[in-house]
Formats: C-alpha cells, sequence, structure tokens
C-alpha cells in the first residue's frame, strides 16, 4: 500500500526542469496564478444511455472556456491528479518552447499528482484551443481520444463584426475501436459522436431568436476524424478559420473541419422553427453529433434537411492571387509523406521523407527566413498536418500527384492557418516566417498517426 505522502513525495522527484518545474502539491510555497486547470478523471454522461469515464479539465467536456488579452502576460496553474505524465499544448499561439506543451519541444511533462506553472504571454488574437499532447497508441481512451480539450479565445486589441450571441461548440468521437479498412489498413473507428460531449437531443437546445446574429466557434477535437457540419434552414458566413480572419468570408451550406481545425461562422437567424445542426453525413448524425436550435415561440419536431453532396474548399476563401509576393523568394522544404504496413491487425507507421519520429533528427531553420513547406501525399489517406508556434499561409492545394497538373486554382493567398488537411495522394504547399525562435513540432494531428511516427522537429540555427 502506498500511502498518499509517499505518492506526492515520489511525484515531487519526476519531472523536474527550469522552465517549468513540476511542482508536488506539497510544495504548497506555489504562486497564485490566473487561472487553474486541475486534470483529473471524471465520469461523463454524453446522453442517458452513454457514460463512460475519461479524463477532463475541471471536471467538464470541454473544459472552461479560456478569455485571454492578446500581449497581456497570463499564469495558468495545472493540477495533474492523474497518475500518468500529463502536458497542456496551447494551440495555435506564438509563445516559447518551454511552455508551448510539446515535451519534443521540451516543455517539462507535467508528473502525476503535481503541479506546474504556465506564464507566457497569448498572442495572436482569435479563436485558438488548449489540449493534451500525450500519446495514446492502443488505447483509444487516451490522449485525444478522451476528454482534454477546452476553448481558448484570444480576444483582440479592436472587436470584429457585431453579434448578439457567441456560442462555442466542440465535435467529438468517442468509444473508439480498431476496425479494417477495405484496403487492410485498420484505423480507429468509433461508437459516439457528440457536440460539446452531448448526444444529439439530450442536451438543451440553442435558444435563438428571429433577427439574430449568432456567432459560431467551431472546434473540431476528434482525435481522428474530419467531419461536416450544417445548420437546417440556414446558410453559414465562413468570416475565420482556425481563429483568423479570411480575405473573403463567404456564405456556405456546410462547413469542413479535419482534426484540430476551428471555423467560425455568422449565422442569420432568418427561418423561424426548431432546426438541428448537426453532422452532415445520416451515419455519423445517428452516432450523435447534432444539437437542436429553437427559435423562441416555436416547439416541435426538429428539422433536418439532407443536402446532397458535401462541398467544401479552402480557395474559396482566398484573396485573389498576388504576383508580386508569389514572387517572394522562399526556400522550399519537401516532405513526402507514406504509410508503412506493421503487419495485420496492426495500425500504419508513418514516414516523412523515409523517416519516422525521432529519426529524422531537426530541420534548421534560420530566423528571418521564409519557408515553403511542400507537403507530398503519396499515402492513401488526408492528413491534417499541424505546425506548433507559428502559422502559415496556403499558397497551393491539390495538385494530383497523378497528372502533376497543377490544382484548380493555382496559386492562392490570404488565408492563414496552423492545420491543413492534404487530400490523399495529393501535394500541397504553405508557406510560413521563420520568426519564432526555438524547437518546433510539425505533425499530422489524427492521433494514431502521430503516435506511430507522423512527427518531425524544425530547429533554429
Ligand atoms: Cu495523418
Amino acid at each position: 500500500m502506498i500511502s498518499r505522502r509517499d505518492l506526492l513525495t515520489g511525484a515531487g522527484l519526476v519531472g523536474i526542469a527550469a522552465a517549468l518545474p513540476s511542482e508536488s502539491f506539497r510544495a504548497r510555497a506555489a504562486p497564485a496564478a490566473d487561472y487553474v486547470i486541475d486534470i483529473a478523471p471524471v465520469t461523463l454522461e454524453l446522453s442517458p444511455t452513454h457514460r463512460l469515464k475519461t479524463v477532463a479539465y475541471n471536471g467538464q467536456v470541454p473544459g472552461p472556456l479560456l478569455r485571454f488579452k492578446e500581449n497581456q502576460a497570463v499564469t495558468i496553474r495545472v493540477n495533474n491528479r492523474t497518475d500518468r505524465p500529463e502536458v497542456v499544448h496551447w494551440h495555435g499561439l506564438f509563445i516559447p518552447p518551454d511552455v508551448d506543451g510539446a515535451t519534443e519541444e521540451g516543455t517539462p511533462p507535467i508528473a502525476p499528482n503535481s503541479s506546474a506553472l504556465y506564464a507566457f504571454v497569448p498572442r495572436p488574437a482569435g479563436f485558438r484551443w488548449y489540449h493534451t499532447h500525450t500519446m495514446a497508441m492502443n488505447d483509444f481512451t487516451r490522449a485525444q481520444y478522451g476528454g482534454q480539450h477546452g476553448f481558448l479565445m484570444i480576444e483582440p486589441a479592436s472587436n470584429p463584426a457585431p453579434y448578439d450571441q457567441e456560442v462555442f461548440l466542440a465535435l467529438h468521437d468517442w468509444r473508439g475501436h480498431l476496425l479494417a479498412s477495405d484496403d487492410g489498413a485498420m484505423n480507429p473507428a468509433y461508437a459516439v459522436a457528440t457536440i460539446n460531449a452531448r448526444v444529439l437531443g439530450s442536451c438543451e437546445p440553442l435558444r435563438v431568436k428571429q433577427g439574430q446574429r449568432i456567432l459560431l466557434h467551431v472546434l473540431n477535437s476528434s482525435p481522428t476524424e474530419v467531419h461536416w457540419i450544417a445548420l437546417a434552414g440556414h446558410a453559414l458566413q465562413v468570416v475565420a478559420l482556425d481563429g483568423n480572419p479570411v480575405p473573403n468570408p463567404r456564405t456556405v451550406q456546410m462547413i469542413r473541419l479535419a482534426p484540430a481545425e476551428r471555423v467560425c461562422v455568422m449565422v442569420e437567424m432568418n427561418n423561424p422553427g426548431v432546426w438541428i445542426l448537426g453532422e452532415v453525413r445520416k451515419h455519423v448524425q445517428a452516432l450523435g453529433m447534432g444539437m437542436v436550435v429553437e427559435y423562441a415561440g416555436r416547439d416541435g419536431a426538429p428539422q433536418w434537411d439532407q443536402p446532397p453532396e458535401l462541398r467544401w474548399s479552402y480557395e474559396q476563401f482566398a484573396a485573389a492571387a498576388d504576383p508580386a509576393a508569389a514572387a517572394a523568394p522562399a526556400h522550399l522544404i519537401p516532405l513526402v509523406i507514406e504509410s508503412r504496413f506493421r503487419g495485420h491487425g496492426s495500425m500504419e507507421a508513418w514516414t516523412i521523407n523515409g523517416r519516422s519520429y525521432p529519426d529524422g533528427g531537426v530541420t534548421n531553420l534560420t530566423q528571418g527566413a521564409r519557408y515553403r513547406l511542400q507537403f507530398i501525399n503519396k499515402s492513401i489517406d488526408d492528413h491534417p498536418l499541424h505546425l506548433h508556434r507559428h502559422s502559415f499561409e496556403l499558397r497551393r492545394l491539390g495538385l494530383t500527384l497523378d497528372a502533376g497538373a497543377a490544382g484548380p486554382n493555382g496559386d492562392i493567398h490570404g488565408v492563414v492557418k496552423d492545420v491543413v488537411l492534404v487530400d490523399a495522394h495529393t501535394t500541397a504547399e504553405v508557406e510560413f516566417t521563420a520568426n519564432n525562435p526555438g524547437a518546433t513540432l510539425f505533425h499530422c494531428h489524427q492521433q494514431n498517426h502521430m503516435d506511430l511516427g507522423f512527427m518531425m522537429l524544425f530547429g533554429y540555427v
């Protein structure tokens, strides 16, 4: 039998590092923080018939909505009340590697039953999020498969378009198991899908009034799945992707979000009734991914309109190509993405330029230089690729490997993101400026791909 005292003493010896020291809870000389996040086990009720045990932030999924002011320093105390090391990643922020929340970059893990203080200056403004950055491997209850995700809004100095209600929605998949696809590859499949950890019909409706403008901040926190969302009876005006305003806000019938992506849409409530906001694909909505939107004074069964096809492109939100900028020199970094068979019944491993993390070493960047990442996806999967601590501009998308032809829209401009979904058998190109020195992780945001080698590190010389 281990006493709590032994546990705490032992925990204090693990994971000590200078930049972000883990402190045992006993060491209560800890300075006060602006925010406190407790990581602890919780039993979630996704619906009256779906209860599951997971790990969450402050006992809720999604975790508490954090609202920071741009360029105003914050401190967050994170208490790890679990028996495993943890780390919290602040997704989409330009912060130093010792607090970014990836141990690969040098952020110290928070030992079990220990605490750490994250201190940083949040930027840039926009819709960000925070989540665990641990590994799950074959355990589909851990890491991003669980409940450790929350919304983070960095308020801009000046306010954007006026709205009447601001609503945050997180799409998530639960109860994963391994399933063989047609080609024999093994991937996670899920028994339940939710919005804000509730199954369609098992939470209070979103109540609106005719004439309101609703600003929806939608996050896909799924460990592995791309999702398609529509609001029956309404069009969605896309105003920001990954929290960054788009040059060309467009009205669409549905939005597509890859894992870790965010889309901000403005909705005019101009069609009174009771409607479903949900996954466009019927089989996923049937797993629970939906919620009811109810106008004041209306009742009855919620209605759904099935769109005939799935439609999305990043290009529609881009500015017209700027020839001067297109000619600006950027150092090309080709990254060839391939899978590697690991035996029947096992998930595939992943390589970038033939190497699985950490075998690829560190790719060096020069501060101030402009780089063009050329993703050459030779695999049969689409991948949501994420660069830490920087954002990038989409430049070319959807060049098919087979034809070698240019994408339908050629060069694009002005769409700034931190995740891009690169379709199977295509190349995509994004540019970024090396302006945030320190170790910088790049990886696929699909948990099983990241776990099995699909990561690499950039460093600054
Ligand atoms: Cu992937």
